[in-house]
């Protein structure tokens, strides 16, 4: 399976470390919407689902945690570790997300708004739908 992760410039100095992410930029689309996730305990999966359209860019802001993707075919897990990489996630993929580190803050940056028509939270039905794209 080809995953596309983004390494991104820090721009640091002896004050800290500043990473900048641009629409069309460093971000292959449009950003519409931000969300982030804390407080998630070390044995807790979240995601479970797949989306029909939309596209991300996932970014461990602090701490690490593991994402776990399967196309339909093929199934590869992904750490997430740096403040500048960020782990691209077009449509049409089953995702996990889970292994959360203390104090672990994902933060996802996303190609639409907030949709639940867009999700597909069925595994088999997620089967079905990548075998008809
Ligand atoms: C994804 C992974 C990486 C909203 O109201 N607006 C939003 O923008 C989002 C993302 C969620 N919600 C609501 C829907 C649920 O009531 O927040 C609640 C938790 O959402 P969910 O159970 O879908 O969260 P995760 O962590 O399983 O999945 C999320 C995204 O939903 C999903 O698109 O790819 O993070």
């Amino acid at each position: 399976m080809n995953i596309t992760k983004f390494v991104f410039n820090i721009k640091g100095d002896e004050r800290g470390s500043l990473v900048a992410l641009e629409n069309m930029k460093e971000i292959p689309f449009d950003i519409k919407r931000v969300y982030y996730i804390t407080d998630t305990q070390q044995d807790v999966v979240r995601g479970h689902h797949a989306h029909k359209n939309l596209k991300q860019v996932l970014i461990c802001v602090h701490g690490s945690c593991r994402i776990g993707l399967d196309d339909g075919t093929e199934k590869t897990e992904v750490l997430l570790d740096k403040i500048n990489e960020g782990l691209y996630i077009e449509s049409n993929m089953w995702r996990t997300m889970y292994d959360f580190s203390e104090g672990a803050v994902l933060l996802v940056l996303a190609s639409e708004l907030y949709d639940e028509a867009d999700y597909i939270r069925n595994y088999d039905k997620f089967i079905e739908y990548v075998k008809g794209v």
